[in-house]
């Protein structure tokens, strides 16, 4: 093992020092120490071995990790001392230039498309509502029939201030914190950010947004859900946009869904950012919410029935506009930023 995780260290090195500029770097760290990354499988493993071997096992795969993540770290720095001596280099500034003295800011591409969102669901009848970032793990998790040993409730999963309280990971906190007031029917959307402790890629951000969507009422179904969906996508995107559904498991709903559209760089036709699928990434999950959820919130489920969603903002506006990156949305560009 000590030979196979020193020619590791070997070929993760050569790579950082090859590395050139910040997203590679992220890359590689996903690469090695991501939640499928190599040395993390290899620590998944440990359990697998005989038990005297386990101790020293762990100790050098520790080591291992710790050397790659110095590593990574170093590399960053200098990586970002080149740029910042490259930008000081390239940037002179013209202090006799002509420049718009009165060029005002506007919304950034993320709240342009959570109002548009906004202002389509409410041309549909829904209420806005705005809730709080920061939840009880009782709303985000326990009233939405989360199990107690479900992934998402881990500290490697999820930011807890304390034991009972936490960054919400979904807006979905929001249907128990609605369904509570005890005011029927409802149907309401509520958009903002969400915090997971995610790797960052093309498609996954740490802080992202979400908007999520509760009716309930007596004889609601899956054909309301479907038409309120297809509704959305054809007046986010236009009534060309093909979007097609994937049964998925939530434990808040019964039977749960995923949505995806046509990949917004190539049509549809595949390449390489829709892995020759000529679909995009996942947009949204939902379905009827569960029985067990409206009885926590003390509404009789055998009387109401209701519908669910949670969208991805970003990726949603990734899909408008056509972005291949969602650090696009985050890199604060001037250049990008201008084009909104
Ligand atoms: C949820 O968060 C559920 N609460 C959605 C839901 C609501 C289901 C109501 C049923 C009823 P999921 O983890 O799949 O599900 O996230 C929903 C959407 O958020 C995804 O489809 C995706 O568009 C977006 N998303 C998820 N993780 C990230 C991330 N790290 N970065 C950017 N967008 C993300």
């Amino acid at each position: 093992m000590k030979e196979q995780l020193e020619a590791l260290v070997k070929k993760a090195s050569e790579a950082i020092e090859k590395s050139e500029d910040l997203k590679t770097l992220d890359d590689l760290r996903v690469k090695y120490l991501g939640k499928k990354g190599e040395i993390t499988s290899l620590k998944k493993n440990i359990s697998k071995l005989p038990n005297d071997q386990k101790p020293m096992a762990g100790k050098l795969i520790n080591q291992t990790s710790k050397e790659v993540e110095n590593k990574l770290e170093d590399r960053k720095e200098e990586i970002k001392k080149i740029l910042l001596e490259k930008k000081v280099k390239e940037e002179k500034i013209d202090v006799t230039a002509n420049f718009d003295l009165y060029s005002s800011g506007h919304l950034s591409v993320i709240n342009q498309t959570m109002a548009e969102l906004e202002e389509i669901f409410q041309n549909m009848g829904f209420d806005v509502v705005e809730g709080p970032e920061i939840d009880t793990v009782k709303n985000v998790f326990d009233d939405l029939n989360s199990p107690k040993n479900h992934p998402s409730r881990s500290l490697s999963d999820t930011f807890y201030i304390n034991e009972n309280t936490l960054l919400r990971p979904h807006t979905s906190s929001m249907q128990i914190r609605v369904m509570n007031e005890g005011k029927l029917p409802i149907k309401m959307v509520s958009a903002g950010r969400v915090f997971r402790n995610d790797e960052v890629d093309a498609t996954h951000s740490p802080m992202f947004h979400q908007l999520e969507c509760l009716v309930v009422d007596e004889n609601v179904s899956l054909a309301n859900l479907k038409a309120t969906l297809e509704t959305f996508i054809k007046e986010m995107f236009g009534d060309e946009m093909k979007m097609r559904y994937r049964p998925h498991h939530f434990p808040f709903t019964e039977p749960s869904l995923e949505v995806d559209v046509t990949c917004p760089i190539c049509g549809g036709k595949g390449c390489p950012a829709c892995s020759n699928t000529g679909w995009s990434m996942e947009l949204l999950g939902g379905g009827m919410v569960h029985p067990n959820v409206l009885e926590n919130c003390g509404i009789d489920s055998e009387k109401y029935t209701g519908f669910a969603f949670g969208l991805g903002v970003d990726r949603i506006a990734m899909v408008k506009y056509g972005l291949d990156d969602i650090r696009l949305l985050f890199d604060n560009d001037k250049r990008f930023i201008e084009q909104f």
